[in-house]
């Protein structure tokens, strides 16, 4: 074989393999995806559609690990409906974040005696887990539309749960992760702060679920799935981490075969990423989901440009 052969397969093998490839997971559906930052890794919390699903058949929760956002490790189940012992079914979209070695993982379920959504915690010494029910109960007693936990900590040490569908709510988490203090608030859900919904006379914002809220340059974001079905990503921004809130603009508009999307952000290693879900695996759809990745540039004044679903 030729020296120039060699070259050029090397080439054709770098261009198709320089880039993870999306999804990001080939061999099972994965869904709502939460990425974590944990020293040079990037971990990537999942839900998992089971397959031929009619509906949302959502049994557990998958964690997946890069240090190149180019090859995936699969780093197991560690977490399911039957880790904790009041849940009924329903793995939907949670988010997991370390604090002072320990890692708490926010997750909704249904509870087998209000069968409402909860929030639980589960707690592990490892990223990757194994993963047990830190608290034998919920964090966030049962309530209508209690799903999508989102988890930050402020550079003040002070930590926020958001969550929730149709509302947006929040409590201010204890330094121990596992309570908090005050009630249970209720964001004001206002065009201003969520943009005009034109379609659904029931609701006035875009907003929807799958709320991802962190802080970046001295400034709050709150992205989320907008819109109804299908859903599209779109964002608000505060200088405030509890509000008030100021609607931006969409990030991902509509594509592709999963009438949901989700997202999360991170910064990594200098570069920033956006993580979403889509149906592209075969067989993929609204209920067989896959998580993807692109990554993205933030523009000059912190905004979000206008991120492109690989197709799916
Ligand atoms: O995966 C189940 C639900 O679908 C999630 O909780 C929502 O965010 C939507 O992705």
């Amino acid at each position: 074989i030729s020296p120039f052969i060699l070259i050029l397969l090397f080439m054709v093998a770098f261009l198709k393999n320089g880039w993870a490839q999306n999804p990001i997971v080939q061999t099972c559906y994965t869904t709502d995806p939460a990425p974590m930052v944990y020293k040079d890794t990037v971990f990537v919390y999942t839900g998992h559609d089971e397959n031929s699903a009619k509906y949302f058949e959502m049994k557990d929760w998958k964690v997946f690990s890069s240090t190149d956002m180019v090859n995936w490790t699969n780093r197991g189940t560690p977490l399911s409906v039957s880790t904790f012992s009041w849940a009924k079914e329903n793995a939907w979209a949670g988010q997991c974040i370390e604090r002072n070695g320990k890692f708490y993982w926010y997750v909704p379920v249904t509870g087998k005696v209000t069968g409402n959504f909860a929030i639980g915690v589960a707690v592990s010494d490892y990223a990757s887990g194994p993963f047990k029910d830190a608290l034998g109960k919920p964090l966030v007693a049962p309530g209508f539309g209690y799903i999508d936990p989102t988890v930050f900590i402020d550079n003040d040490g002070q930590a926020y749960l958001y969550w929730g569908n149709p509302g947006l709510w929040y409590v201010k988490l204890n330094k121990d992760m596992l309570s908090y203090s005050g009630d249970v608030q209720t964001v004001p859900l206002t065009t201003e702060a969520f943009g005009k919904r034109y379609n659904d006379p029931k609701r006035a914002t875009q907003y929807e679920e799958g709320p991802w809220f962190y802080h970046r340059n001295n400034l709050y974001y709150m992205l989320y799935a907008a819109g109804g079905v299908p859903e599209h990503i779109a964002y608000s921004t505060s200088n405030n981490p509890v509000g008030p809130w100021t609607y931006r603009d969409t990030i991902m508009t509509i594509q592709g075969k999963s009438f949901t999307n989700h997202c999360g952000v991170i910064d990594f290693k200098g570069s920033s990423y956006f993580f979403y879900h889509n149906g592209a695996l075969p067989g993929g759809g609204g209920f067989a989901r896959s998580v993807c990745v692109e990554p993205f540039t933030y523009n000059s004044d912190g905004s979000f440009p206008r991120i492109n679903m690989t197709a799916g």
